[in-house]
């Protein structure tokens, strides 16, 4: 879809049925983990869709993503398909990366997800190496980094922001603020109120923005966007959201104040998006179909999508260890 400035009620509504899908996606996720058919922990985006959403919905075919262990949504929002994100998930051979990544490690090049790191800070590095990439070939494309609160206290975060603004370089760093690093506050980790003001160390321009409001992320990246495509560099979002379940699968979240948890769930994005929509008398798809998804994802085709991904990826044969050693030396398995 060609990108409108601002976002047209075409480009807002799909915008809903992919936060559907991804709220969708990991309500399906979850039963998998705690079901026991894959073991090992997961991270869920719940509650900060609007962010992946609006912030990939900025980019053009050509431009590079990377993201976080909690980077479900941010992958499937490049446009990865649903199905073989399962797999991924399942240790499927035909998941996105052969099913050695699994949940933490999504990746699928082919849409310009260049990776889900899970080592704190150390992909911020990384997406320069995209960027400079992409200003070396002069195309024209800009590299988006996912990271979260905490994240920002790594030194990698301040080595990578001072290169990109020296080197003038197109990435567009989002912070995803979601209050917590794991099962800790940020104000007990991080000594200013607005993470974004960080920039002003590397004079660079800077965006502290409602991550709840599709439409205010996609304009904040859109703008950063334009910037990096104009070469004048670099640009640091801070998006404020939240995350609705804990930290990983294992985790209630039972230190966050329930008060705190019960106003955030006021704001989810995916209500406010849907009713922004009908204040503009647009019709919100499957408004006739009444919600069984955790209330939110109303969409019968969003769920009968998620569910056949899960089906069809159930059925597929496992990854074998001895490729995943072959593809590890860049031998391909099938000759
Ligand atoms: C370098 C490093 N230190 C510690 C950890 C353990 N760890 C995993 S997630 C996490 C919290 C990160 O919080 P934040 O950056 O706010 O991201 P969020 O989980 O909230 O999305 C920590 C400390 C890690 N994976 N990597
Ligand atoms: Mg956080």
């Amino acid at each position: 879809m060609a990108l409108d400035h601002p976002l047209s009620d075409d480009q807002a509504s799909a915008f809903l049925r992919r936060m559907w899908e991804i709220r969708a996606f990991e309500e399906a996720t979850q039963r998998l983990f705690t079901s026991g058919l894959v073991r090992g922990s997961t991270h869920l985006c719940q509650g900060q869709e609007a962010v992946v959403v609006g912030a990939c919905g900025a980019l053009r075919d050509g431009d590079s993503m990377l993201c976080t262990y909690r980077g479900h949504g941010a992958v499937l929002a490049m446009g990865a398909p649903a199905d073989r994100a399962f797999g991924e998930i399942m240790g499927k051979a035909d998941g996105l990366c052969g099913g050695k990544g699994g949940s933490m490690h999504l990746t699928d090049v082919s849409v310009g997800a260049y990776g889900s790191f899970a080592i704190v800070g150390a992909h911020l590095p990384i997406a320069l190496g995209t960027a400079l990439a992409s200003k070396h070939l002069g195309d024209g494309g800009v590299t988006l980094c996912f990271f979260g609160d905490g994240a920002a206290n790594i030194g990698a975060f301040h080595e990578a922001l001072n290169m990109a603004s020296i080197w003038a370089l197109p990435v567009i760093f989002v912070c995803e603020n979601n209050l917590y690093g794991e099962y800790t506050a940020k104000h007990l980790t991080t000594p200013i109120d607005r993470i974004a003001d960080r920039a002003d160390s590397y004079s660079m321009a800077k965006a502290w923005i409602d991550g709840n409001d599709v439409r205010v992320v996609y304009d904040a990246v859109m703008a950063a966007a334009e910037r990096g495509r104009a070469g004048t560099g670099p640009t640091l979002v801070e998006a404020l959201t939240y995350r609705h379940k804990g930290h990983s699968r294992t985790d209630p979240g039972t230190y966050r104040p329930p008060e705190e948890v019960e106003l955030w769930l006021t704001r989810d994005p995916i209500p406010r998006l849907e009713d922004d929509l009908r204040s503009r008398g647009v019709a919100v798809e499957g408004d006739a179909v009444h919600a069984e998804l955790d209330g939110t994802a109303r969409s019968a085709a969003v769920r009968a999508l998620v569910t056949a991904g899960v089906e069809v990826r159930s059925a597929g044969p496992r990854r074998r260890l001895e490729d995943a050693f072959l593809q590890l030396v860049g031998e391909d398995p099938t000759r």
